[in-house]
């Protein structure tokens, strides 16, 4: 099988820290062929990652079905609950960070260039997150973990959700609100010493490095092309 996923794609980020967490070594972690050039569609008629390639034709995509898949396929290192009840308390914390979060940080990014942001938008989605954010408050564990006092899906959705929001959300003008949510934050300071969070944070890290470098790129070259129309 195969994962396609990209570094700083934070849906594909959950599955790879869910990847390592469980020890899963027959998986590939690739690029998704054709995604630069607007022909990944042809792989995946939704066209975003992560994909789960099986391998025999078929794919899955969509990071919650994915993760509920290898769940079932791959019992051990749980990370659902033991019980419906404990998998219904980490669900609930998963789509938090999905739903609430990740969504509304995936398209606030899209709010990064000052000379077209929109603060309407900007006003609608940073305070979704900021809501979402004081939820969690009430949800989130104590002991370093989000749930369970254990490592869980709960967490795989968390670190890409809580590294957007404390990377992106400075960047449209919002302040970090995770500072004001004090159990939040000392669960955010606590869970990046975990080793699987760690690795999926560098890769993270060095996405957000590479896609500001492009950035910085693109206005260079468009700066140098005004001043060569002037
Ligand atoms: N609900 C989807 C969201 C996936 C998603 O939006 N992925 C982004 C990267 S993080 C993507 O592929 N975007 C490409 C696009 O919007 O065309 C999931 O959970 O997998």
């Amino acid at each position: 099988m195969k994962l396609y996923s990209g570094d700083l794609s934070p849906y594909s980020a959950k599955v790879r820290m869910q990847i390592y967490a469980k020890g899963l070594s027959d998986i590939a972690i690739e690029l998704p062929p054709g995604f630069m050039t607007g022909e990944f569609h042809k792989t995946s008629p939704l066209a975003r990652i992560p994909v789960l390639d099986l391998g025999d034709g078929d794919i899955i995509p969509e990071s919650e079905v994915i993760s509920e898949y290898l769940e079932e396929l791959y019992p051990q290192h749980r990370l659902l609950g033991a019980n419906a009840r404990e998998t219904a308390a980490i669900r609930v914390v998963s789509r938090i960070a999905d739903i609430y979060l990740m969504n509304n940080m995936f398209m606030l990014g899209g709010q990064g260039r000052a000379s077209t942001r929109s603060a309407d938008i900007v006003k609608l989605l940073s305070g979704q997150v900021i809501r979402g954010i004081k939820a969690l408050e009430h949800y989130i564990g104590t002991d370093g973990f989000a749930v369970s006092g254990r490592l869980t899906m709960a967490d795989c959705t968390l670190v890409p959700a809580l590294f957007l929001v404390e990377n992106v959300i400075p960047t449209v003008g919002v302040e970090d609100p995770i500072p004001a949510s004090p159990r939040v934050a000392a669960y955010w300071a606590a869970i990046q010493k975990n080793e699987h969070a760690a690795a999926t944070l560098v890769e993270l890290y060095r996405g957000l490095a590479e896609r500001r470098e492009l950035i910085a790129k693109m206005a260079a070259k468009e700066k140098a092309k005004a001043q060569a129309g002037a």
